[in-house]
């Protein structure tokens, strides 16, 4: 048995050998080892075609540029090509752009009117390279405006570059570019996830508080064309007209319970539009049920398709939320007036 279990490791050993694809053919620079066909290049980039990360920080006239009205405002162009290549700000820049878009969007209401055409983008989590993508295939300030349902940060290891550049791009473009507040920009999920931790190892604390007080600036909800109510989470059991939204005090640290904690934590119920009968996704609910306790956030609702008809009768068509992700990127439960001539 022994001899078998031998003769078969001997037989794979050797097979194994012969698998072992040959060396590279290449060249030695400093350390010479091997025949010449299999030298190693062990002083220029293994593949050229990916940049070397940026290892400096731009001076500010690489950094700042003067719009149309001669103001100093951040070169986008510069900033997101630095931050393709991993690229740093100095403090004092990052610093700049931080507070004086804090300052820019005190100035906001709580619920932003834009108009359409605007692309609309949902939950960001530090991926910088997706959000450039985004640009890319959402057209240019020229063309349509931009609304980002917030969750900048978090998750993705780009929150400081996502946020800069979003940030910059506010100061630049400051009506074609609104930014709403997620459940991530806040003090308790960014300590708990990951952008503080970011923050700290690329910038300091400084950062990260200034951070967080922009956080509390971000306006909380929007409406394209009078119709389209936008909102990170989504609707709560204190939301029964669009005027509600301006008696919230934004700028604080959202609460686990109350109506600026449900804009940005509730979910519609997973049986949506099917609640009566169930699914597989959960058990029916009774009719009139409006909103369910959201187990699976820990705090705030889940909104039934009735409460969201009832919202809409402050002549609103529809609501676009982020906060979930979704297989296909996007998902649309409901028409709510099909027959509204539109
Ligand atoms: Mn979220």
């Amino acid at each position: 048995m022994s001899e078998k279990y031998i003769r078969n490791a001997v037989a794979q050993i050797q097979e194994r050998r012969t698998s072992v694809p040959p060396p590279m053919p290449g060249r030695v620079s400093g350390v010479g080892i091997g025949q010449e066909s299999s030298e190693i290049n062990t002083v220029d980039r293994p593949v050229q075609s990916v940049p070397a990360p940026a290892s400096f920080t731009p001076t500010d006239e690489q950094l700042f540029t003067k719009d149309e009205k001669g103001q100093r405002v951040p070169d986008t162009a510069f900033l997101k090509q630095h931050f393709i290549r991993e690229g740093r700000l100095k403090e004092e820049q990052a610093l700049e752009i931080v507070e004086r878009t804090r300052e820019l969007l005190s100035t906001e209401p709580n619920l932003v009117q834009v108009k359409s055409p605007v692309t609309i983008c949902g939950d960001i989590h530090g991926q910088y390279y997706d959000l450039m993508k985004l640009f890319e295939v959402g057209g240019s300030f020229e063309e349509n405006n931009y609304l980002f349902l917030g969750d900048y940060v978090d998750r993705g290891n780009f929150g400081i570059e996502c946020l800069l550049y979003l940030y910059a791009l506010k100061l630049r473009n400051p009506t074609r570019l609104v930014l709403l507040r997620g459940n991530h920009e806040c003090k308790h999920l960014t300590e708990y996830f990951t952008f503080k931790r970011e923050c700290l190892h690329k910038y300091s604390a400084r950062i990260y508080d200034a951070c967080i007080a922009s956080f509390c600036a971000l306006p909380i909800s929007a409406v394209v064309d009078g119709r389209f109510f936008c909102v990170h989470g989504g609707l709560s059991p204190e939301l029964t007209r669009l005027s509600d939204l301006d008696h919230i005090n934004r700028f604080q640290e959202p609460g686990s319970h109350g109506l600026l904690c449900d804009l940005l934590w509730s979910d519609p119920i997973p049986t949506y539009g099917h609640e009566q009968e169930g699914s597989q996704h959960g058990l029916p609910v009774a009719p009139g049920t409006n909103f369910l306790p959201n187990t699976q956030r820990g705090c705030s609702y889940t909104f039934t398709y009735e409460a969201a008809c009832k919202f809409e009768y402050n002549g609103l068509l529809g609501i676009i939320r982020g906060h979930e992700a979704q297989d296909a990127g996007c998902a649309i439960y409901f028409f709510f007036v099909a027959s509204y001539a539109f």
